[in-house]
């Protein structure tokens, strides 16, 4: 099977089971396993803040975040398309007690403008207050598009003029550092939390942290007990994200390199769009409405001769690379493509 479904697929690599086998741990809700501790700090090193918390998945830790920067009656202004506000099951409503006030940006950007025109603040009549801003880099369902820093700034710039805290969904966010040549302490510096993925293109198989200041990460680790996401000997799984944080990042050029070569020949398929040259990291998403069938349809014609892809909607599809597809399934997930979409 070549499962191009998405990069939280990947399975650990014969030196993460390893270091998993070996882990030293502990009772890590005493704080106590040597293992998570020092996943933790290597992650504020690399991150340059100031603190940072193992947790179980992105969605937790972007859950988190929301709660502790917003207060019940509050609005967040996100994208549209963001994974908060679309792919965690109303979490920030049902925990943080907050609305959403959506802006879709072009490729998923938002700029200083467009939040500006978004944000509730201190308005003559009464208005749901604008507590937080959170952003998405890479931008997940806008296909994998990077922030420039100078935009992720300037609306950082903003809100912090108004008091206002953002906070950076960057489960992807060493896919962004490749595509721009930067460290991900650069791209985290203006934002107030991060939350990144240890399980997507680096590889861990379970696990995400998030970053920000010690206050912040000690009421983070409160709330994560509270949401049961306490865990005990978690240095087994600490111990995979160690080696997903320092070997797998050198990898990801290749995932992006297979994510353009899979544009560059999907675009040439007839009744298929996309602009290759958008294509900046490891996600693909391309409209298959002309090809006159549905990406329902396609998807099943794309299992029957082994490959994994699915549908966003019913005109777009969404394919994702990562280190278990080499350049050889691109090839040949483009051939079967191909037949599946003559068929
Ligand atoms: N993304 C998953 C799905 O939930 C869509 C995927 O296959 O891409 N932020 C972003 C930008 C994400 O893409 C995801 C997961 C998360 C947060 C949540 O991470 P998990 O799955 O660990 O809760």
């Amino acid at each position: 099977m070549i499962d191009l479904r998405s990069d939280t697929v990947t399975k650990p690599t014969a030196t993460m089971r390893r270091a998993m086998a070996e882990a030293e741990v502990g009772d890590d809700v005493y704080g106590e396993d040597p293992t998570v501790n020092r996943l933790q700090e290597r992650a504020a090193e690399i991150f340059e803040k100031e603190a940072a918390l193992f947790v179980p998945t992105g969605s937790m830790g972007n859950q988190l975040c929301v709660k502790l920067h917003t207060r019940p009656g509050t609005e967040v202004v996100l994208e549209d398309r963001s994974h908060i506000y679309n792919y965690e099951m109303g979490g920030s409503a049902v925990f943080s007690g907050v609305t959403f006030r959506p802006v879709r940006g072009e490729d998923g950007l938002l700029n200083r403008e467009s939040v500006a025109g978004a944000i509730h603040h201190q308005g003559p009549y009464y208005v749901t207050p604008t507590s937080l801003i959170a952003l998405e880099n890479t931008h997940n369902m806008a296909g994998g598009s990077v922030m420039p820093l100078a935009i992720a700034e300037s609306i950082c710039d903003y809100a912090h003029s108004l008091g206002l805290p953002v906070h950076l969904d960057g489960a992807r966010i060493f896919n962004a550092g490749t595509a721009l040549g930067v460290s991900v302490a650069e791209i985290a510096r203006p934002f107030d939390s991060v939350m990144f993925c240890l399980s997507k293109g680096l590889g861990a198989p379970v696990g995400s942290m998030i970053l920000g200041t010690k206050e912040f990460i000690v009421e983070a680790k409160s709330w994560r007990k509270r949401l049961g996401g306490g865990m005990r000997q978690v240095g087994i799984l600490a111990a995979a994200g160690m080696i997903a944080l320092e070997d797998s990042p050198k990898v990801l050029p290749e995932d992006h390199a297979n994510a353009k070569r899979l544009a560059e020949g999907v675009a040439e398929l007839r009744g298929i769009r996309i602009d290759p040259e958008t294509v900046q990291t490891n996600i693909v998403i391309f409209d298959v409405a002309e090809t006159g069938k549905t990406t329902a349809q396609i998807s099943q014609g794309l299992l029957a001769e082994g490959v994994l892809a699915n549908g966003i909607s019913p005109r777009e599809m969404r394919m994702v690379t990562h280190y278990d597809v080499n350049r050889a399934a691109i090839d040949q997930t483009l051939d079967i493509l191909r037949t599946v979409i003559r068929g």
